[in-house]
């Protein structure tokens, strides 16, 4: 039997703060606003919810830039509203998540004001410091050549020291120093803090990125003619990276019971996310691993495509099922957060007349694999991408703002000619899933009595909350219905065994899971054409099974070929 655990068996929701419910009228999200919707977390059947970071922040990262660990945004609400979101939850038998970023913190963060206050400064190394190079022409140049992920160097120049900085993501955004103890220590005590609460795990961000090769060398050139390079052979999975894990588990996470997701990007190994979670290795319990998110990214990055088909999806999966279950590992399944588009419009299709199809069909396919289930807010009403003919000034991350102003500065500002950039925009930017939650179809969706700080889109007035709560058929009442089979076919859906069928069609997508005698066949048409697929080619004898969930009426079944409409999905017992 696999080694249980209530983490394994929780469906987690996460809520991305600002756009979620705004309480007080000024146009974003808040913590009052997360309590007003409980009952409509636990309606839907969620054990967990993962709370977006609400930590004192200037947000230039939209709070990833945090500048207290001790305090939240007064945006947000307080450290009292906090403990009254932990007491709601637990009352109703949910826990709740925090987001933990400590690969870098704010730059207004006190320890980044002392630590540039001064070369001497007692915490001068508690972020990463380095002397300036200088070219043959006697040109000041940063220490290596690493890219910021978000555009540019990955090193700024401080005036007053007169050293360079390191910063992955923006220059408001220094990363840490690991190496350093009281570092390590510092991070540890704010741990602390939010467990004595009863906050009951973390989602820690990016952090497999934690510990730098020390010599901080060049980075090949794999973008030929760019002035800045991909850095992550250095930085991600580093050299220390499992002892400071472990030492933090030791140190801190196991003194309380708790979940620990940890969002590693850049690691394609499951050997090496298997260093991370295995159990014997007491460090995490499972990561967020980026290969179906990756899956449509062109050859030189974000904002640049790659035309998947079906047969890579099934690979992707295939691998990280299999190879989790054969080593007791576990894995994080999501397909939306708030750094990726929304999955209808991105895997399937936001058509109107098959958009509430292909979100059942998703859930379906995703939700009923082996591993701990997230769903990113919104996910349940089947909300979609920015409309197409919204303009740049809609966006709003600080991501996609560098983006369209570095190539419109390479393009001589002439904004004209950026139609191939904004379609790009629309396809991959994290906004797509940031506008606020459609609750229903009043103003502003009745996400806010005041200006939202982003546009809600404009499909509210039929893709709103209050609608599909009352709607049998909707997307909304189809998650509760495939929350509700997980929990209520624990073993069969959670520990049961996976196995892949059908690899080599492009269209359907089939697995089964079994556990004991039972067995569960879960399939669904990727393709928006009628199809039939040949059962008894899989062994599977369809007269014998019980169809216990599909997003049409029925199936149809002929001489054991099952005829699947467009992204027709069913699931069957036998
Ligand atoms: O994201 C880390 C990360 O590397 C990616 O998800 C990245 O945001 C994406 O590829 C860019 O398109 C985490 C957070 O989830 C993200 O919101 C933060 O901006 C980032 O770390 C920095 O804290």
């Amino acid at each position: 039997d696999p080694h249980r655990a209530w983490w394994k068996e929780a469906s987690v929701y996460q809520i991305y703060p600002s756009s979620f419910k705004d309480s007080n009228g000024d146009g974003l999200g808040d913590i009052p606003g997360i309590i007003e919707k409980l009952d409509y977390m636990k309606c839907l059947g969620i054990d967990v919810v993962w709370l977006s970071p609400v930590y004192k922040s200037p947000q230039v990262d939209m709070g990833y830039d945090i500048s207290d660990y001790y305090n939240i945004d007064p945006r947000y609400g307080t450290v009292k509203d906090i403990e009254t979101l932990i007491n709601g939850l637990h009352c109703r038998g949910m826990k709740l998540v925090m987001d933990l970023v400590v690969n870098h913190t704010s730059d207004q963060h006190d320890w980044f004001v002392e630590s540039k206050a001064s070369k001497n400064s007692p915490k001068r190394d508690w972020y990463i410091w380095r002397p300036a190079k200088y070219d043959a022409g006697g040109a000041r140049r940063p220490p290596n050549n690493w890219s910021s992920i978000f555009g540019g160097s990955a090193w700024r120049w401080d005036e007053h020291t007169q050293e360079y900085y390191l910063h992955l993501f923006c220059p408001e955004q220094p990363d840490l120093n690991w190496e350093n103890p009281a570092v390590r220590a510092a991070v540890y005590d704010a741990m602390s803090f939010w467990l004595n609460k009863g906050v009951d795990g973390f989602r820690m961000d990016v952090i497999n990125l934690i510990s730098k090769v020390p010599s901080l060398p060049d980075a090949p050139v794999t973008l030929p003619g760019e002035p800045w390079q991909p850095g992550t052979q250095y930085y991600a999975n580093g050299p220390r990276m499992h002892e400071f894990l472990h030492e933090m588990r030791k140190e801190v996470l196991d003194k309380y019971d708790t979940m620990t997701v940890g969002e590693m990007p850049w690691i394609k190994e499951p050997e090496e996310v298997l260093k991370a979670i295995g159990r014997d290795r007491e460090e995490l319990d499972m990561v967020f691993q980026f290969d179906i998110v990756d899956m449509d990214l062109g050859a030189s990055g974000k904002f640049t495509k790659h035309d998947w088909d079906l047969k890579e999806l099934k690979g992707i999966v295939n691998t990280w099922q299999t190879f989790m279950q054969e080593h007791d590992g576990w894995n994080a399944l999501f397909l939306e957060n708030h750094d990726q588009p929304r999955s209808v419009s991105r895997f399937v299709t936001d058509k109107p007349e098959l958009r509430g199809y292909a979100a059942k069909m998703l859930a379906t396919f995703y939700a009923l694999q082996r591993g701990t289930l997230y769903l990113y807010q919104g996910q349940e009403l089947g909300m979609s991408n920015l409309p197409k003919e919204w303009g740049i000034t809609e966006y709003k991350d600080v991501e996609t703002l560098n983006h369209w102003n570095q190539v419109l500065e390479e393009r001589g500002g002439n904004e004209g000619n950026m139609d191939d950039v904004m379609e790009m925009i629309q396809f991959r930017a994290r906004d797509n899933s940031r506008t606020p939650i459609q609750w229903d179809d009043s103003a502003n969706a009745g996400f806010t009595t005041g200006n939202p700080w982003m546009r809600v889109n404009d499909d509210y007035k039929s893709w709103n909350a209050a609608q599909q709560i009352s709607d049998k058929n909707s997307v909304y009442n189809y998650w509760r219905s495939v929350l509700e089979l997980r929990k209520g076919y624990k073993k069969l859906f959670i520990y049961g065994h996976f196995k892949m069928l059908t690899l080599d069609n492009q269209m359907v997508f089939a697995y089964q899971r079994t556990f004991g005698g039972v067995r569960a066949v879960i399939v669904s048409n990727f393709s928006a054409e009628a199809i039939s697929w040949s059962t008894e080619d899989e062994g599977l004898d369809l007269k014998t099974a019980e169809r216990i969930m599909g997003n049409y009426d029925d199936s149809q079944i002929n001489d054991g070929v099952l005829l699947l409409r467009p992204l027709e999905c069913a699931v069957f017992i036998f």
